[in-house]
């Protein structure tokens, strides 16, 4: 977006708002819900004038530059029916490619900073052991700057996966530990003498930026901002884990920390996240583009409740649920929010396997079909028919079942998720059956 001349840069208007915080968290994964999510809480943490935050890019160096450009800050949009409201997000103080592993070396290097945070998305914890040699990958080069902090002698720190991960925490200690093993074998035990890995529970509405997005800010707030991000009022976040060398006090924000992470986990997981997955593959089968379009219409409301109801009966009481539930409703059709499917779409065999394989285990050893989960599973493998569209790890084997005609393309699909269930003449024959349900021409909710 190019400047208007009557219109001054964000940051222009904002430099006077004192000096920036020193780095003490680097972080991964520069992406939208990062900045509106950690880089939110992170500013209002009560000490945030001591905590700021190094991001570097994942998937889009050219983030990096764009928010360089504006020495970090940027606009963050709380937008829901009631109207906009718009705050300057500062705690960001350096804005990185994530390519630069000199850079991510050297900070973790320094006996400051005390946290690293990852947005790297879900596929990106299948690490193989070559990651480290190369830095090809976020955790590949995470190992890499901490053999520097080690090298360094610079004292222990916490790694805080921020991603829609079961056991997030487990599944990152494991990954570095293996990476860090093929570096040097004494560095493994340097890692588990001085790293805590802390698991946590995300959660905000984050959709892509748009130019409109850009334009709207232009027009309300009376500067240039070539990076915003939209996200919806709510947000949470519930935390697990030792902080060795400290923290903000997160906590002054709203953040939660708790002793045992996994009911709270399963929760956001199964209801949320589960949610999507179904509107995401039913919904754009039948023709919609965002979750609230796709929440509106009566079978894909119907694929999402039955899902619900199940795997609320794995979830303690003490949760909340059908509160939960009600909220949830509420956030998705927020319609000023365009949370695109597509988006949602992506990646689905990692996805699939927390969001819908936990809740049919579950119901099947309790004896029911588990017909809302195997719905789920039913809607992706509706829907992941065209190459073009199919942005998964797995696409390759995708394409493969593609080849394949009926119930035996259904189980190399199956495969893919678990070759335990694709083993399974029962679950096979369900998940077969219940695709036809989405791409019926019907509208009609009955089952
Ligand atoms: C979504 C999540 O893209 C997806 O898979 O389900 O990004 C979801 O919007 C966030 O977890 C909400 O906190």
């Amino acid at each position: 977006m190019t400047g208007n001349a009557t219109r001054p840069r964000l940051n222009r208007v904002v430099a006077a708002a004192g000096p920036k915080a020193p780095v003490r968290i680097v972080h991964l994964g520069l992406g939208a819900f990062h900045r509106s999510h950690q880089a939110w809480y992170t500013q209002h943490a009560g000490d945030s004038a001591e905590w700021g935050i190094a991001a570097f890019t994942g998937r889009r160096p050219d983030a990096a530059q764009v928010l360089s450009e504006q020495d970090g800050v940027f606009t963050l949009v709380e937008r829901s029916d009631a109207g906009d409201t718009f705050e300057v997000i500062g705690s960001i103080v350096e804005a990185v490619d994530g390519n630069d592993v000199g850079r991510l070396a050297a900070l973790l290097a320094a006996p400051s900073t005390a946290i690293v945070t990852l947005t790297i998305t879900e596929a990106a914890y299948a690490t193989d052991a070559a990651d480290a040699e190369h830095s090809a990958t976020p955790l590949g080069r995470l190992a890499v700057a901490l053999a520097a902090r080690k090298e360094n002698g610079a004292g222990p720190l916490a790694i805080v996966s921020c991603d829609n991960l079961a056991h997030n925490g487990t599944v990152t200690r494991e990954a570095v530990l293996s990476l860090a093993d093929t570096l040097d074998p004494g560095f493994a035990d340097w890692v588990r003498a001085n790293v805590s890995f802390v698991s946590t529970s995300v959660d905000r509405i984050t959709p892509r930026t748009t130019g409109e997005d850009i334009a709207e800010v232009a027009v309300a707030c009376g500067y240039d901002d070539a990076a915003p991000v939209v996200a919806e009022p709510f947000r949470n976040w519930i935390l697990s884990g030792a902080f060795p060398t400290g923290r903000p006090r997160w906590e002054d924000a709203g953040a939660v920390f708790v002793e045992d992470l996994e009911p709270y986990e399963n929760r956001k997981l199964w209801l949320l996240n589960g949610a999507h997955s179904i509107l995401a593959y039913a919904g754009q089968l039948r023709g919609y583009a965002t979750v609230a379009e796709a929440l509106a219409d009566p079978l894909c409301r119907d694929a999402v409740e039955k899902f619900w109801d199940e795997a609320a009966r794995h979830l303690p009481d003490e949760l909340g649920v059908p509160e939960y539930r009600a909220a949830l409703v509420e956030r998705f059709s927020n319609s000023r929010i365009a949370h695109h499917l597509a988006q949602i779409a992506m990646d689905g065999t990692t996805k699939l396997r927390m969001r819908a394989l936990p809740v049919l285990a579950a119901e099947r050893a309790e004896g029911r079909p588990g017909d809302g989960a195997a719905g789920m599973i039913a809607a992706w493998m509706a829907q992941v028919t065209s190459p073009a569209d199919v942005k998964d790890p797995l696409a390759a084997g995708i394409a493969e079942a593609n080849t394949l005609d009926g119930d035996r393309r259904t189980r190399a699909l199956l495969e893919l998720l678990d070759p335990g269930l694709a083993a399974d003449p029962g679950v096979l024959a369900q998940v077969h059956r219940l695709q036809d349900r989405f791409t019926a021409s019907s509208t009609s909710a009955s089952r």
